[in-house]
């Protein structure tokens, strides 16, 4: 899953695709390099980043949809049940909603009826806060309750179980302990029975354990490298900012692991 961000202030990638034209000749580029799919925001979950009003992120993302999305395969990373809708509707095949669906209460009902496939992932707390204090007697058993849960939300408003996939959402309220533990234990949540979408490409985790304690991000070798740890523990999914280094870096992966 290559990473489109329409946004100034993405903590990676922020104003790199924020010009309509810079996103939608990134997404193709990403699919050309070997993407199964281009997430495309519009709002960043950066810690501390400020939120965007509805019609901010629909003027960020509609006009690469408009552009993409029948011709690509595309996902809407959005926790609003508005810009999901249009979306859909433009041609986006998966709505990825990092609150799982919990901030928008139109969210469960719009994915159900537009037939999309739907991420749940964890997060503690709320963006501008989450990374204040994250506390977890065992974070892997608790983002496994967590994401349970949410797939029981989600079945029970009429999504189609066998069109959602799960996230324990890295970095999002979790230390860089929690976040390479949850890697590390990646095998545990496979047990929830749907395919895991890991997304730690460039995350400040990264940067930290390569000993800068005021790291904001993380570098592509230490991202590739946890990815691959990832996919060796079921894995499914992975979004990435660098797809060709990724899907490189998979492929040998796979030779190896099958
Ligand atoms: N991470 C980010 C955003 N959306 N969605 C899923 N399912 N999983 C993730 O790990 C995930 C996500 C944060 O990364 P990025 O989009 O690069 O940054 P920002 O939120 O600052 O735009």
């Amino acid at each position: 899953m290559g990473v489109v961000n329409v946004t100034p202030d993405s903590f990676s990638d922020g104003g790199v695709n924020f010009r309509t034209e810079d996103a939608i000749a990134s997404a193709r580029q990403m699919v050309a390099d070997g993407a199964a799919i281009v997430d495309i925001g519009g709002e960043s979950t950066r810690p501390g980043a400020a939120p965007v009003s509805l019609d901010e992120e629909l003027g960020r993302v509609l006009p690469v949809l408009e552009a993409v999305a029948g011709e690509l395969p595309a996902s809407i990373d959005t926790a609003k049940a508005v810009v999901a809708r249009r979306a859909v509707e433009l041609g986006a095949e998966l709505v990825n909603d990092v609150t799982a669906l919990r901030a928008d209460p139109q969210m469960a009902e719009t994915v159900a009826e537009s037939g999309a496939y739907l991420c749940l992932m964890h997060m503690q707390g709320e963006p501008r806060t989450m990374q204040a204090s994250p506390t977890y007697e065992d974070v892997v058993s608790e983002v496994s309750a967590f994401l349970e849960e949410r797939l029981d939300f989600a079945v029970n408003a009429g999504v189609a179980e066998e069109r959602i996939c799960l996230d324990p959402g890295i970095g999002f309220g979790k230390t860089v302990e929690h976040n390479f533990e949850l890697i590390r234990r990646l095998g545990e949540l496979t047990a929830l029975g749907r395919p895991l979408v890991v997304g730690v490409s460039r995350k400040r985790s990264l940067g930290r354990i390569l000993g800068d304690p005021g790291a904001t991000t993380g570098p592509l070798s230490a991202s590739i490298a946890t990815a691959v740890a990832a996919y060796e523990r079921g894995a499914t999914i992975l979004r990435a900012h660098d797809v060709r280094e990724h899907v490189e870096a998979l492929i040998a992966a796979k030779a190896v692991v099958g």
